[in-house]
Formats: C-alpha cells, sequence, structure tokens
C-alpha cells in the first residue's frame, strides 16, 4: 500500500511517502513556510502578537497544500490512503459555510481563497502562545476540581481550552459565529475529506476538554470553559480510525485515486511517537523541532505527573507522556547566529567542547514551561559571550534542563530515540548521549511526525501491523554510545544545573 503522512508543523509542511508492501520511503519533501510563503510576513511560520500571542494564518497552511499536492502529482505516486500530521493544540474556527464550501469545491479553485469565506477567525493561535494565564485561572476556578485527573493536564496556556475560553470572552460575536472549531489535525483531514472529520482522541487530549479516561467530551470541562463548546466540537475518535474516502476535488485536480482512504489525523508528538518506532513503553524519545519535547509510551493507565509534562493519547493504544519545551531550535539558532557559524562549523564546535568548559546558564531565550520562568538571556548577551558559551553552553545547559525534568517522568533511561530538524546534528546527539549516559539512536530520516502519519495510514486503512511496520521503517540507523569517561562531569554539572533553576 501507497501512504502519504503529511505534517504541518510551525515552520513547514512536510510529506512523507511510504510503500509499505515493499517497506520503503518512496519520497521525502518539504515545504517552509517563510520562505515559500514571504507575503505572509511570518517569522519561521508565525506571528507575534503585542502580548506573548503567537498565531499563523490558516490561508498560509491551505496554500502550502496546493502546493504540495501540486508537488506530488508530478511523481504520480497513486496514493491510497493519507493521514496528517498537526502541531499540537492550535484551533481553527469556522462558520456554518464550511460543510457547503467543502462540498462544493471545484478543481478551478484555490484552496485559501475558496475557504476565505468559512473563517469566522481569520487567524491560528498556535502552541507558542502564552497569553492565556487569566483564562486557565478562571477555568481552575470554574471547574472546581482537578483538571489535571480529567485531562491529563494542569490548565496550560497553549492549550485549546484556553484559547477558546480567549476568544470567547474577547470576540463574543465572532465566537457566536463559529460553529465549528476544529485542531489543526482535524481541519486539515476534512479539507481533504470534503467533509468535517472528528479529532483523534491522542490530539484531542491536548486541548483540557476531553476526559482522558473515557476519550470523550468532558462536560465538566467544557462547562469551564465557555458556553454551547460541545455544539462546535467535531466528534472524538480513535486515531485508528478511517474517517472517508479522499474528496472530488482532489481526485479532479490532483488526479488522486478516488478511492483514497482519509484517516483519522492526529498531533505531531503522537505521530513522532509512531515514527520513531516508540509505541510500546521503554523507549523514551527526545525531539529537537521548533520545541523540544520529550516522551513516551506510558502503557494502559496514565502516570501521576505531579504537574509537570502532559498525558495524551498514543495513537497506537493505551497513553503517552510528554514534557514540552519552549526553547528548542529557533533558540540554538540564535546562539549558532551569534557565532557567525553556519550549522557544520556549528557541530564541529560543539564535537570539540563536549563537556564544555564553560559554566553552565539558565538557556531561555523565550518565556520557558520547565522550568515556568521569563526568558533569562537575550541575543545581545549572547553576542558578548565567547562562541563556545555561546553556541556549546547553550546546548549544553538545554540538554541538562532536558535531563532534570525528564527524570520526573522516566527513571533509567538505557536508550533515546532523537528525532527532528537538530536530530542531524551528530554533535548535538552525541551531547545527548553523554549528558544522560544513555546510547542515541536515529532513524532514516529525521521528521518522525511525517512518517508517523504514514505509518499511521497504513495501520489504518490497510491493516498492515505495527510491528511489520516498524521492522521496515522504525530500525536504527545510527546509534551513539555515551562516552563514560564524561559520566561524572556530567552528574556534577547537574547538580550545579539544579542549583541554578533554584534561583529563579
Ligand atoms: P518543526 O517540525 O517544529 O517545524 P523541525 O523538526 O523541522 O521543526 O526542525 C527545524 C529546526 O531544525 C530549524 O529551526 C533548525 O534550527 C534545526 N536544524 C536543522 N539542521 C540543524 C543542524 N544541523 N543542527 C542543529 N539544528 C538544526
Ligand atoms: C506539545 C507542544 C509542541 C507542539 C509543536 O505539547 O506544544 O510540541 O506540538 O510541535
Amino acid at each position: 500500500m501507497i501512504s502519504l503522512g503529511l505534517d504541518l508543523s510551525t515552520q513547514s509542511l512536510s510529506a512523507v511517502l511510504i510503500d509499505s508492501t515493499a517497506g520503503e520511503i518512496i519520497h521525502e519533501h518539504a515545504i517552509n513556510f517563510a520562505e515559500s510563503f514571504p507575503e505572509f510576513e511570518t517569522e519561521n511560520g508565525f506571528i507575534r502578537g503585542p502580548k506573548k500571542e503567537f498565531y499563523s494564518y490558516p490561508q498560509l497552511y491551505l496554500k502550502a497544500i496546493d502546493k504540495m499536492m501540486h508537488y506530488l502529482e508530478d511523481l504520480n505516486p497513486k496514493i491510497e490512503s493519507i493521514s496528517i500530521s498537526g502541531h499540537q493544540h492550535a484551533s481553527v474556527y469556522l462558520n456554518g459555510s464550511l460543510p457547503k464550501i467543502l462540498a462544493e469545491l471545484n478543481q478551478s479553485d484555490q484552496l485559501s481563497e475558496a475557504l476565505t469565506p468559512a473563517f469566522s477567525r481569520p487567524i491560528v493561535p498556535i502552541w507558542m502562545d502564552n497569553s492565556t494565564t487569566e483564562e486557565c485561572l478562571e477555568m481552575d476556578k470554574n471547574l472546581n476540581g482537578s483538571v489535571t485527573e480529567l485531562s491529563g493536564s494542569l490548565y496550560c496556556e497553549r492549550f485549546t481550552a484556553a484559547q477558546i475560553r480567549k476568544f470567547y470572552k474577547n470576540s463574543p460575536e465572532a465566537y457566536n459565529e463559529t460553529q465549528f472549531i476544529h485542531l489543526i489535525s482535524s481541519f486539515f483531514a476534512s479539507v481533504f475529506a470534503g467533509k468535517n472529520v472528528s479529532i483523534d482522541s491522542s490530539d484531542g487530549a491536548g486541548m483540557n476538554l476531553m476526559n482522558l479516561a473515557t476519550s470523550q467530551w468532558d462536560d465538566n470541562l467544557l462547562e469551564a470553559c465557555a458556553p454551547n463548546l460541545k455544539a462546535k466540537l467535531p466528534n472524538i475518535e480513535p486515531a485508528s480510525n478511517v474517517a472517508t474516502k479522499v474528496s472530488n476535488y482532489f481526485v479532479e485536480k490532483y488526479s488522486l485515486n478516488p478511492n483514497c482512504d482519509i484517516c483519522l489525523s492526529s498531533g505531531d508528538n503522537p505521530n513522532s511517537l509512531i515514527g520513531c518506532g516508540a509505541t510500546d513503553p521503554g523507549t523514551v524519545v527526545i525531539s529537537m523541532g521548533t520545541s523540544d519535547t520529550f516522551f513516551g509510551a506510558i502503557g494502559n493507565e496514565p502516570i501521576d505527573t505531579k504537574g509537570i509534562g502532559h498525558i495524551f493519547g498514543n495513537p497506537a493504544g493505551g497513553y503517552m507522556s510528554l514534557i514540552c519545551f519552549r526553547n528548542g531550535s529557533l533558540s540554538r539558532e540564535a546562539a549558532l547566529k551569534s557565532t557567525g557559524l553556519n550549522w557544520q562549523e556549528g557541530e564541529k564546535l560543539i564535537s570539540e567542547n563536549t563537556p564544555c568548559k564553560e559554566s553552565n546558564y539558565l538557556p531561555f531565550i523565550v518565556d520557558e514551561m520547565y522550568p515556568s520562568c521569563a526568558a533569562q538571556i537575550n541575543e545581545e548577551s549572547l553576542s558578548s559571550f565567547s562562541p563556545t558559551k555561546a553556541l556549546v553552553g547553550l546546548i549544553e545547559s538545554q540538554i541538562l534542563n532536558l535531563r532534570f525534568f525528564a527524570a520526573k517522568h522516566a527513571k533509567n533511561i538505557n536508550t533515546i530515540r532523537l528525532t527532528g530538524g537538530a536530530s542531524q546534528n551528530t554533535a548535538i546527539a552525541q551531547m545527548i548521549a553523554d549528558v544522560f549516559q544513555a546510547k542515541v539512536e536515529r532513524i532514516e530520516i529525521s521528521n518522525s511526525a511525517a512518517l508517523g502519519s504514514a505509518m499511521r495510514a497504513a495501520n489504518a486503512s490497510g491493516q498492515e501491523s505495527w510491528d511489520s511496520l516498524n521492522k521496515n521503517f522504525t530500525a536504527a540507523k545510527s546509534q551513539l554510545l555515551p562516552n563514560s569517561s564524561n559520566a561524572s562531569i556530567y552528574e556534577d554539572k547537574l547538580k550545579a544545573y539544579a542549583h541554578l533553576l533554584q534561583t529563579i
């Protein structure tokens, strides 16, 4: 079976095509938002608002889908199933015209223009948004109970519930006009399906609205958030379901097979869990994309996160736990920029300076969630550091921070699967092996979210087993062993870093 996984991430839209019968990755392609669509004037795919708001445009994403499908058509790939991955938590707001517009799309239409009248809000608040502390406090008060027990997470600024409540409070008319609220993942599955598609329970868990035990909307959580919310939300279904066949628009415009299945979509982290071959407890994943995340499967019982990180659904069944850090690749890029080096030169500097002789510091260029604190350094102070302290020091401090918080979810980590854009950097991968004193493995490609969604499409539509998909697509292609002579150095550095955290 030929399956397409599409990953709509913060910075780009990526496609991975797999042939699950031959066990081959056929093709990979990515479209960078800021480079390909400069007319939206985004910074790396997003826009900053005045008060810690971060958002993007649904029209930009639709343009990227049209461009990607045009590109893929030339490959004539005979796609039989499609699944989408989307950056988590972001919400898309639509009015009552959506079903008619989707059903009547014509091959001469551009998606972004045809769908414009359907948006009741022209922007998509994204996971980087940190502007909704007030709404989180209000919902906590409204709920009068334990949000973590119900939903798997404390109320979080970036989660969908807080964003919906803020929209309802600030724009009550537009909220009333809104008939459908989707996640990025379910909205783009709906575009491919030509009708509203359910939210999957793995990504649904990132909303503070779903009851983790029942995998259905929780009336108390909905009530604490905004009025008439249930009527605006799609149903919730397991990630393993097929939604429907692809819509005529894609058949006529991009020559897709009318029998092509559109499978339920999911979030980038649940998809990465699949794409990294980490569906069973035991293997943990570090993803170094725009955000850095630490996650792993945890079986059928949610663990008590003690307020650190989240419990989401595992698309292969059971649950996964996750901790997300806002300072990821963009902070590393800022440090690199301050040195005037490119990544190839930066990689050499890191490998020659592991462990770093400079002292560690709090490596937060933007407000961080773990630990919860405001930005601690800026690009100007990085420029006053030596290149080693700026780049190697920052990355080493990020990894120490990761290890400090990862220990709250997982003990005795032996093997780490590393993924995301920065996983291509072998010096960073080796530093992770040394700081964690664990083996670091990488798979064939760095976009495990797109691969994971292609694998989910093959599983849902073609009934391909996880065993065979893992054998063919997620075997480790490289392994880095920890340098044991660095073990005690990093134990000492971790203790010193833990002291630094107490100064916040
Ligand atoms: P997302 O999926 O969140 O949009 P990606 O996983 O595609 O992000 O990662 C993009 C990031 O990867 C870029 O911001 C870039 O800084 C980082 N990156 C790419 N190559 C390297 C490298 N060799 N070393 C470190 N970081 C890198
Ligand atoms: C996870 C999170 C980010 C986004 C973007 O909770 O907010 O990882 O999914 O990648």
